[in-house]
């Protein structure tokens, strides 16, 4: 029986050859804007003779094109990961198969008379039919790739012409389209009607390359056209094409330095505008070079959606998001996993980055059958494959941005790959392949791993990496670059541990850096019955099969605002390190970490600051640096000071940027100058225990067992609850607290998955999100109340013992907690150690002195800074769309709550504290499911902690390192409060 077309394994019908995207003069027609669209549930409900011209559409819909369909309210998105949502049985789709007709009138001016013309689609998902006034043009998949129609005789000039397209969701293309993200069917990219005169420019192949030692630039534009080619900038005038052109005084493109010269090629008939970019790539002993030099990726992998639009991405947004990528020091795309929308790749030339441009290619769901019947082994998906690889290279080559072509993600490997990979050599000698799927590298030029621990990528470095599986590959193997093509998962909160990845890749010359993993979380924007808005994600559609929120995983929000991850990535690979210099030398060492160029863009400037307050600030003259080289300079001339003070230098530009104005802060860093001096005032002390009730002097010296007492018993301006041992009154303020805490919120990364290691699952087993406190003893000293509890979860036998020893004078409260484990603790770390307390919902301003101003955790702390900083409680919060732990404060030196009238509590640690304050409790943002479920109770409860576990990376890569983990072991730590004011 002969497949539907649909069904087809192979790579469809009736497309010319693939082709460059480029802008020429010839004309076009835009026939985006709004379409007639019908949906039918399966592939022989949908209207028959719908293509035909006097088709009567009037019962249809309006869609807009370009669009992903269920973002429009027809159907429903869908999210799955690996799975295929439909049974596995290649080629062959559901009979429930979405099948939307689209419609478009359009009239075509006369003078198209006699011209050559085609059709392209850009990019729909993921088969489409296609008729030109009721004539077939073809059939086309590949979502993310374009295909082209010649429709000269079928197009009308002078008249309307009707284009009809059929798009099925479903289709032999979906096997090999598992990508993790939303199932989003649709005309997701634009439509155009190109005129293509007869003697044009079919196709062009611009190949410009740089000779670093002579400093040249070497051109040739392949055309089969009659075609000449004139640089203006470079003195080419009308010169040969398919000629070698060496050009002396070129300035090379790097994303560092993205010059681009504007060239036409021009035939009598057309004259098409190409920007070239001169640059060399090669793998020159084992280091992938550009231009002749070492590069480091600090990239992003980048999905293509929007949380309103599916997979339409406005241009505005295209461009503001790239412009937050070089604001954050990002200097490589991976364009996962598919080639993106053409103008991502014209922005990449214009603004600056290394783009690895994937081909769309996924079939994952096979490595759950052990990658048995996999379509990259088997010869009748053999030309499919080998047409979108050909559709990728042929559309992106000519932009300097892309460095190397990708064969495609988590699709297995096969003998399909060699043929991809051939063709792509073949056709592009001149850039590298990648495909991390291929483990013995086989047919790639680099090697590429995902998720790998710190220590496994420092031993590639040092080329001790266990032999590939195939010996005869090894040798060749071991004298490739890595690239990490996914590492440090960003999913919630998180990823910790990058600037450990970033030594590495600093330390060792075949370790190139990476993409993280990812840009972009891809929540769809809904809203509550009553109208507040949330990001959905898998599940909230009620797909059969799905992967829940593993689709929010990005270093920005939904709605591109930036998280606390990509604050802390812009820190680690910023391109200028700033830090003290060699010890003891008292000087300042500035690093140039760009690739390809000196510091001339930046300027340097110094600020120092006592207790958080400016005293003294200038310029720092730094003399230009080669790239890689660095220098140890003076510090300026300080004044003197007596409290804690540091030293701030900044490199920021000097001039506006296309993505950034004149002082826009590149790099900076933060040396100590002086240390906080020991605390003068001393601990608070000298009040006695009183009883609250009965009005009776203090009790001297007394015991109270758990239950004993009955009123309050007060120490100075504290009143506790002798039945708890906590307080319920603080300077006149009801609160309630503070009780040992040890549990958070768990993030996406303590849930961990795939390396088997999962502290949430290990927490919960010890009860440690539902502890009991038991009061042990409550002691009244001279001048302390004491309080000794045991906190332990309901059917364990391990706890912890706690002793809290109060003392007091008439302004100020202080608190010595120590902890020390009881019974056979399993080798598991805590989630945090401190102390929690409720305050009034009021106190909602908080000031801190310390690192700042965005979150922290002690394997992502880089990005915060010293200084003196304000927010309120709400400003605190991160709005993870999965709600989990977020917001903490590290080291803070005090803090100080307050409400509108100033009122509140001075902290002060001793010598620091790291908190949080929220709305609602722990346990309420661990059942969050969403960000609307978090509803502010009366209270704030503030944490007050010795610590916590870091984030790690555990919710697809390693989880947190050893030494970010809290251990289970003896602790003290001390605070003291006072009234704010
Ligand atoms: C890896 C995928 O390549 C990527 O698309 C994404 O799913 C990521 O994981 C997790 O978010 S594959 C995984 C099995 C390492």
């Amino acid at each position: 029986m002969t497949l539907p077309y649909y069904e087809d394994p192979g790579p469809g019908h009736g497309a010319l050859p693939a082709r460059a995207w480029f802008r020429s003069d010839a004309p076009c027609i835009d026939l985006t804007g709004t379409w007639r669209f019908h949906l039918s549930d399966t592939v022989a409900g949908a209207p028959d003779g719908c293509w035909a011209p006097d088709f009567d559409d009037s019962g249809w819909l309006d869609l807009p094109v370009p669009s992903s369909w269920p973002m429009h309210g027809h159907g429903r998105p869908a999210y799955t990961n690996v799975v295929y949502p439909f049974p596995v049985e290649p080629p062959h789709v559901p009979t429930d198969n979405p099948t939307g007709d689209h419609r478009r009138r359009f009239t075509v001016p006369a003078n198209w008379a006699n011209v050559p013309a085609v059709l392209r689609f850009d990019g729909v998902d993921s088969c489409a039919r296609v008729w030109l006034n009721g004539h077939e043009l073809g059939v086309t998949r590949g979502s993310r790739l374009p295909a082209e129609f010649d429709v000269t005789g079928v197009l009308r000039p002078g008249a309307e012409n009707v284009l009809a397209v059929r798009v099925h969701q479903w289709s032999s293309g979906s096997y090999l389209e598992d990508q993790d993200m939303w199932w989003l069917p649709g005309i997701f990219r634009e439509v155009t009607l190109l005129a293509r005169p007869a003697g044009g420019v079919p196709d062009l192949f611009v190949h410009a390359g740089y000779d670093h030692r002579i400093g040249t630039g070497t051109l040739r534009v392949d055309t089969t056209a009659d075609a000449t080619l004139t640089v203006p900038d470079l003195g080419l005038v009308d010169a040969a094409v398919n000629t070698e052109h060496v050009l002396g005084g070129v300035r090379p493109w790097t994303p560092e330095t993205p010059d681009l010269y504007d060239a036409v090629v021009a035939t009598a008939t057309e004259r098409v505008r190409v920007r070239i970019g001169f640059r060399t790539v090669a793998i020159v002993d084992g280091v992938l070079t550009a231009n002749g030099q070492r590069i480091q990726f600090r990239g992003v992998n980048r999905h293509e959606f929007h949380p309103d639009l599916g997979r339409v991405v406005p241009p505005e947004t295209v461009r503001a998001e790239l412009e937050l990528m070089k604001r954050h020091n990002v200097n490589a795309i991976r364009t996962s996993h598919y080639p993106p929308h053409p103008l991502l790749l014209d922005l990449c030339d214009e603004m600056g980055f290394w783009v690895v441009d994937e081909c769309d290619l996924e079939t994952h769901g096979f490595q759950w059958f052990d990658w048995r019947g996999n379509p990259c082994d088997d010869p009748a998906w053999r030309d499919a494959l080998v047409d979108r690889m050909r559709r990728m290279v042929e559309r992106d080559k000519n932009h300097p941005c892309v460095v190397m072509w990708s064969l495609g993600n988590e699709a297995g490997v096969g003998t399909n790959h060699g043929a991809m990979a051939q063709y792509a050599r073949e056709r592009d000698p001149d850039r590298p392949l990648h495909y991390e799927g291929d483990r013995d590298c086989r047919w790639t030029d680099v090697y590429s791993l995902m998720y790998p621990p710190v220590d496994e990528v420092a031993r590639i470095g040092r080329r001790e990496e266990a032999p590939t599986s195939d010996p005869g590959l090894d040798a060749r193997r071991r004298a490739m670059p890595l690239i990490l093509c996914e590492y440090a998962h960003a999913m919630g909160n998180g990823p910790g541990g990058l600037a450990d990845y970033q030594r590495v890749f600093e330390q060792y010359e075949r370790c190139q850096g990476g993409f993280v993993w990812e840009w972009l979380d891809h929540g769809i924007r809904q809203r509550t019955s009553d109208g507040r808005e949330f990001f959905a994600y898998g599940g909230d559609f009620g797909e059969e099969l799905h992967d829940g929120n593993f689709v929010v995983d990005g270093l920005v929000f939904p709605d591109r605002t930036p998280s606390p991850g990509l604050t802390e990535f812009a820190k680690v690979v910023e391109p200028v390190r700033i830090e003290a210099g060699p010890d003891g030398s008292g000087t300042l060492r500035v690093t140039n970490r760009y690739d390809h160029r000196e510091l001339d863009h930046l300027r340097f400037t110094w600020v120092l600051e006592e207790e958080g307050h400016a005293v003294a600030d200038g310029e720092l003259p730094v003399p230009q640096l080669p790239p890689g080289g660095h220098a140890d300079l003076d510090l300026p001339q300080l004044p003197r000071t007596s409290g804690e003070t540091w030293l701030t230098v900044r490199a920021v530009l000097v001039g506006d940027w296309p993505w950034a104005q004149a002082g826009h802060v590149v790099a900076w860093g933060q040396l100590p100058v002086r240390p906080a001096p020991l605390p003068s005032d001393a601990w608070p002390s000298g009040s006695r225990p009183r009883h609250g009730t009965g009005g009776g002097p203090g009790t001297d010296r007394g015991t109270v067992g758990g239950g004993g007492g009955g009123g309050g018993v007060m120490l100075g301006p504290a009143v506790f609850d002798p039945a708890r041992g906590t307080l319920v009154e603080l300077f006149g303020l009801p609160v309630d607290g503070p009780r040992l805490d040890v549990w958070r919120a768990v993030t996406d990364n303590d849930c961990g998955s795939r390396r088997g290691v999962r502290f949430a699952e290990q927490w919960r087993e010890l009860g440690l999100h539902r502890m009991h406190h038991r009061l042990v003893a409550l002691t009244y000293a001279d001048d302390a109340v004491v309080v000794r509890t045991r906190v332990a979860a309901a059917q364990q036998q391990v706890g912890l013992l706690v002793t809290y020893r109060w003392t007091a004078d008439a302004d100020a409260v202080g608190l010595q907690v120590a902890v020390a484990p009881d019974g056979d603790w399993p080798p598991v770390p805590l989630p945090r150690l401190g102390l929690r307390m409720a305050v009034p919902a009021d106190l909602d301003t908080v000031d801190w002195y310390g690192p700042g101003p965005g979150e922290a955790y002690p394997d992502s702390r880089c990005a915060a800074r010293v200084g003196r900083w304000s927010a309120t409680v709400d400003e605190l919060q991160t709005p993870y769309v999965y709600p989990q732990e977020n917001g903490n404060r590290v080291d803070a030196r005090w803090l100080r709550l307050t409400d509108r009238s100033g009122t509140g509590l001075l902290v002060t640690g001793h010598p620091v504290v790291d908190f949080t304050a929220r709305r609602w409790t722990s346990e309420q943002l661990d059942a969050a499911r969403h960000t609307t479920d978090l509803v502010p109770g009366d209270r704030i409860h503030l944490n007050l902690d010795l610590g916590q576990t870091g984030l790690g990376s555990g919710s697809c890569g390693p989880e947190v390192a050893e030494r970010y983990r809290l251990p289970v072991a003896p602790a003290r730590f001390a605070v003291t409060v006072r009234p704010a004011g």
